[in-house]
């Protein structure tokens, strides 16, 4: 393995944490508050949330760590493990590795890392979903490694990365959903661009850090491919496509899952690595994305809805859960204006029932999908509002959320998902993406900027910080 030497990586961890002049926030003119808009958040009063957002994830992992240790994902009703596949694959404590570092829960960060380390082999006669274990494996691991220093996790990394490698064998290039970690053998050939397209950030950086830049080609190619196929009217791509054929099978286009993170990629490769091929792809799509799904209901709230790929024309008015990244994104891309509009409706899908549906009618305001799967996007839009805007309103509304999130989701070791948000009932579900992501955008939002360098870093779909390999140069 060709490694940079550990020294020259610094460890990552003093220079992410130094306060960073760069990245103070640019006031904006702020949105006018909203009738009900609760009073701002204090310093003092961010520092409260920040400290009790540790103690929740403090509570949640030693829930995991009692009940489910070893397996994948804690059962937080019936204090049980879950695993994805017939064995597990450390999803839970990969997932949270970099959250409980950046937390400074040392303890159990210790935890996590020993558990991977002694435990987690991917020689298993496993088949995987790529996309699933790409963002949340390989990009934790990746984030892992980078905060930590410990080369363990980078073997691990590389040697998963490897073995995920023969997804890319398509005639098209397109991946194919499903691999076994084993053999190889490869399997699911209808996809989507979010399984396709959000492959980059992760492959790419094994790439650099390994320097073996098969692994950043063959998942930019993923990525070209699929932004290739975009419809020439609309520059929108659909929600399913044979890899084999390079055709669509389903021409729906949306910002949703399926295909919300291909966008995010699009940008996010330009940013981390440079790459001038993402910058003209995102650009090439991102004025399509506003004409066709963008949609304005009632007095000018401003959601993003469904359209037909091949010519624009509205499908559905349905917005949901996984959406709620896109303010993120169009703040990332420098659209405050869309992000700020983006997030009131947002926090509008929020209050309907104090909680946010799966997904809802946003021109009717009604529930299409009722659960609430402890999501994270509408957390990290605030986020990043409140980085990119200085507004106290983006921390205000966190508070909302974190209430809510607490309030009908905790139980007695961890926080269940809810079958629905009318009822509140709770569902035997906690997702490891509650670290990785819920209770990282929460504790982020609250924390002062020094907690993590913002402009050093690119976060990946699920929330892992990755920072530029040194030396590794740009595309
Ligand atoms: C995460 O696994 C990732 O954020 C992914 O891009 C979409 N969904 C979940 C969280 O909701």
């Amino acid at each position: 393995m060709t490694m940079k030497p550990l020294a020259a990586l610094c460890l990552a961890f003093s220079l992410w944490l130094a306060p960073h002049a760069a990245t103070a926030a640019t006031a904006t003119s702020a949105s006018p508050p909203a009738k009900n808009e609760a009073a701002p958040v204090t310093d003092a009063e961010a520092a409260r949330l920040a400290a009790r957002v540790k103690a929740e994830t403090r509570h949640a992992w030693r829930g995991y760590w009692r009940y489910a240790r070893g397996h994948d994902d804690l059962k937080p009703l019936s204090n049980a493990g879950r695993d994805w596949y017939a064995q597990s694959l450390l999803m839970t404590p990969v997932d949270a590795l970099d959250t409980l570092l950046l937390m400074g829960l040392d303890k159990e960060a210790a935890q996590a890392r020993e558990l991977i380390v002694s435990r987690l082999s991917f020689d298993r006669d496993l088949d995987v979903q790529n996309f699933e274990i790409t963002i949340r494996l390989l990009g934790g691991l990746l984030s892992g490694y980078q905060l930590s220093g410990d080369a363990r996790l980078l073997e691990l990394a590389e040697d998963l990365g490897r073995r995920l490698l023969p997804v890319f064998d398509s005639p098209t290039g397109l991946p194919y959903t499903h691999v076994n970690l084993r053999t190889g053998k490869t399997s699911g050939k209808v996809s989507n661009p979010a399984e396709t397209g959000t492959l980059l950030l992760e492959f790419g950086m094994l790439g650099k850090l390994t320097g073996k830049p098969e692994f950043y080609d063959k998942a930019k190619r993923a990525l070209v491919e699929t932004y290739e196929r975009r419809a020439r009217d609309t520059g929108l791509v659909g929600a399913a496509i044979d890899v084999e054929t390079g055709q669509w099978t389903d021409t729906d286009a949306h910002i949703g899952g399926g295909i919300d993170s291909y966008y995010e990629y699009l940008y996010k490769c330009w940013r981390l690595f440079g790459d001038a091929d993402c910058k003209r792809m995102w650009e090439g799509s991102i004025g399509g994305v506003n004409r066709y799904l963008a949609d304005e209901v009632r007095q000018g709230e401003l959601w993003y809805g469904h359209a037909d790929m091949r010519d624009g024309r509205r499908t559905r008015t349905r917005y949901g859960a996984l959406d709620a990244f896109m303010p993120a994104l169009l703040a990332l891309g420098g659209d405050l204006e869309r992000a700020r509009r983006l997030q009131d409706s947002g926090l509008k899908m929020w209050r309907l029932h104090g909680i946010e549906p799966e997904s809802l009618d946003y021109a009717k305001m009604e529930v299409l999908s009722p659960g609430y799967a402890l999501r994270p996007e509408i957390v990290e839009s605030a986020y990043y509002l409140h980085h990119y805007t200085g507004d106290a309103r983006y921390r205000a509304m966190g508070r909302e959320f974190f209430e809510d999130f607490v309030r009908h989701t905790r139980t007695r070791s961890g926080f269940a998902a809810l079958s629905d948000v009318r009822s509140k009932e709770k569902k035997d579900s906690m997702e490891s993406f509650v670290f990785a992501e819920t209770f990282k955008y929460f504790y982020l939002l609250f924390s002062p900027k020094g907690a993590l360098d913002f402009d050093a870093v690119t976060f990946n779909t699920e929330a892992h910080p990755l920072r530029p390999a040194p030396g590794a140069g740009n595309k």
